[in-house]
């Protein structure tokens, strides 16, 4: 049988379960990536399960996020990570190296292989060929003591590209023309393959554009063949050795089809607040910006930069614009200055910040209240940029120079100007001179974990109750992101380390009072929340579980969940149940009681029971879609526990 590239990645690293569509799967994982704001709780973990060392081919350590320090909170976490991964294996990359994504495809990816990260976009390192996966940080950790990662078996989905982009047409927009047709739910359950002729025009940071933002469509993946342009991305990074060809056999099927014609294709923006709310960028054009921002994992190549550069050279941005740049690696901004680009984004009036995910995660460059931000970053969630009434737009680099110069949304065709063809350099730089090699093992042992005064570890949690009475705290409607449920920003996540503290920013952006009242709730035995479609949308931050867990939460009862998000839930213990029939979602109020009785025996017994709300003489038909693996751990508490129950028993871990 003729198999595409995502089966082929899927068979040769498939440990347990069938390759059948929506079914329970166990994958080997050979590389792990963790980023500062999700690994110190990865590292707590590794702590916690007693784990030794690293099991993984390469697993590495990116410090991106939290790279403000304002005091010594985020200082003392980069210590913290630094020892951790001195004493289990891991290279780490110091702070400004650059944005994880961008660094590990230029110093460890492979074709061929897995990679599971601690970060909804570790998909973008598909565009190497390699079956790229955001996860919580507690698959992450298990991924590094050498246990598979169980998912569903995705569907794949099959984009051709034919066609050439025109001119002031890139990557980014076509990414932004799959979400303009599918919006933010269209890739849940899905891997993202393409093929097809349009690709040989697309480089290798072409595709991590594309790949990258996969997770904005809810996709389990984004797959690039690994083809020419990846062996020439690899020979420029001294790598070439890692090289293998990966491409589906002729005649290989998907399971669904979609082609996308890169010549027909315009200059897209997103608007607020969702980077599924896509339209032609003539439709805003003239809206006034206060905020023009490069940078990110969503536009990280050097030519996303230098092609900025050689629009705004030898002119001036409009006044009252900030127009920040935001490098993604040290040795590309190396490039970029010794290419005279930054001079001409600085003579143009550019500020320069470090190589960092900065505000793409409110981490800096907030923008001021209610003035349009225009951002080649990958979210534009409600609040995520750090300021609460934002209004931030997503594009590309070309959109978001000329808007720049113009001081209003511009599309770039209007300027008078050619389009500029960008020349990657010849024999980029290469630095390895801030990212640690591992310790061999005789030296890491003795290591000893450096915990700052911020860094508390994860408090016990019980296992699910078999009878529970849980009023509901929130009703929410549809598409909630995790970065609504706990914010990013400079203030939130100096706390990623400390569970109780960070707690205190739970659905803030929805609710102020909703901490209180989960504080409340937890001495009278939990509480529960209530949703639409795609609960949980963004960020695969596991605090965005862990937080509302701490405050007593224990059931979510939404339309449906985003992938990552559930699979947190059911980590920590937090039972994730759908309605069966979407029309009791009216017939429940916040404030309304949920009444579970013979909970353990329901959960065991099938995916389907009934639960009454106090007092309304309802009932409530739902369902969960827990696997018997998953039903284990729900009912002990969490995954910490059962593993913790294993190891004490001599077992290994799951
Ligand atoms: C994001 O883009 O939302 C983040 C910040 O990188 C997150 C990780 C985090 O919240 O730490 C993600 O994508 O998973």
């Amino acid at each position: 049988m003729p198999q595409n590239i995502t089966e082929k990645l899927i068979k040769s690293h498939l440990v347990s379960g069938e390759m059948v569509p929506g079914k329970e799967i166990g994958l080997k994982i050979d590389q792990t990536l963790t980023q500062d704001a999700t690994g110190t709780m990865v590292m707590l973990e590794l702590e916690a399960m007693g784990v030794e060392r690293a099991q993984t081919e390469a697993s590495a350590q990116y410090v991106d996020h939290n790279i403000i320090q304002v005091d010594n909170k985020n200082a003392d976490d980069h210590l913290f990570l630094q020892s951790a991964t001195r004493r289990f294996g891991l290279y780490y990359s110091r702070p400004g190296n650059g944005v994880s994504h961008p660094v590990h495809m230029q110093r460890l990816a492979k074709p061929g292989k897995t990679l599971l990260g601690s970060d909804s976009h570790t998909c973008a390192n598909g565009c190497m060929g390699m079956l790229a996966m955001g996860a919580g940080g507690m698959d992450v950790a298990l991924a590094i003591a050498g246990e598979p990662i169980y998912i569903k078996m995705p569907k794949v989905w099959g984009i051709k590209l034919t066609g050439e982009l025109p001119d002031w047409v890139s990557a980014k927009d076509i990414i932004l023309e799959l979400l303009r047709r599918y919006d933010v739910k269209g890739g849940v359950g899905k891997v993202i393959e393409y093929y097809g002729p349009g690709l040989k025009h697309l480089s290798a940071m072409d595709r991590h554009v594309i790949a990258n933002m996969g997770a904005e469509l809810g996709a389990t993946g984004t797959v690039f063949p690994s083809d020419e342009e990846v062996r020439k991305f690899l020979k420029e990074q001294g790598r070439e050795d890692d090289w293998i060809e990966l491409t589906a056999d002729r005649g290989a099927s998907y399971d669904l089809e979609e082609e996308i014609n890169l010549s027909e294709l315009e200059p897209l923006i997103a608007k607020p607040s969702s980077p599924g709310n896509v339209v032609p960028v003539s439709e805003v054009a003239g809206t006034p910006i206060y905020q023009s921002y490069i940078g990110s994992s969503a536009n990280p190549g050097y030519r996303d930069f230098a092609v900025a550069a050689e629009i705004v050279k030898g002119k001036t941005v409009a006044g009252g614009v900030s127009f920040d740049i935001n490098p993604t690696s040290r040795q590309m901004l190396t490039d970029l200055v010794k290419d005279g680009h930054i001079a001409s984004l600085l003579q143009a009036g550019a500020r320069l910040h470090q190589a960092g995910c900065n505000g793409c995660i409110g981490m800096g460059q907030a923008p001021a209240t209610g003035r349009n931000s225009l951002r080649t970053t990958p979210r534009n969630f409600p609040g995520r940029s750090g300021t609460q009434e934002d209004s931030v737009f997503l594009c590309s680099p070309e959109i978001a120079a000329a808007s720049a110069l113009k001081g209003e949304i511009t599309d770039p065709r209007t300027l008078d100007m050619p389009y500029p063809k960008i020349k990657e350099p010849e024999n980029p730089t290469v630095d390895t001179s801030l990212l640690d090699e591992p310790l061999p093992y005789e030296e890491a042992r003795n290591v000893e974990l450096y915990k700052g005064p911020n860094i508390a570890s994860i408090p016990p949690m019980d296992a699910l109750p078999d009878e529970m009475e849980l009023p509901i705290l929130l009703k929410m409607g549809d598409n909630i992101s995790t970065d609504e449920i706990l914010a990013g920003g400079a203030r939130v996540l100096p706390y990623r380390s400390n569970l109780p503290e960070i707690s205190k920013f739970a659905f803030e952006i929805i609710d102020k009072t909703y901490y209180a009242r989960g504080m409340e709730s937890v001495v009278e035995g939990g509480h529960a929340i209530v949703g639409g479609f795609n609960y949980g949308q963004g960020s695969s931050r596991e605090h965005a579980a862990l937080a509302p867990r701490f405050l007593g939460l224990r059931v979510a009862l939404v339309k449906d969940f985003a992938r990552i998000h559930w699979q947190n839930l059911v980590n920590f213990g937090v039972l994730p149940l759908t309605f069966v029939n979407e029309e009791d979602y009216d017939q429940i109020e916040q404030g309304d009681i949920l009444q579970l009785g013979d909970l353990r025996n329901k959960v065991q017994q099938g995916n389907e029971f009934t639960i009454n709300v106090k007092g309304k003489n309802i009932s409530i038909q739902v369902s969960h879609a827990l696997s018997e693996r998953q039903v284990e751990v729900m009912l002990k508490g969490g995954l910490i526990n059962l593993v913790k129950e294993r190891l004490n028993r001599g077992q290994t871990l799951l």
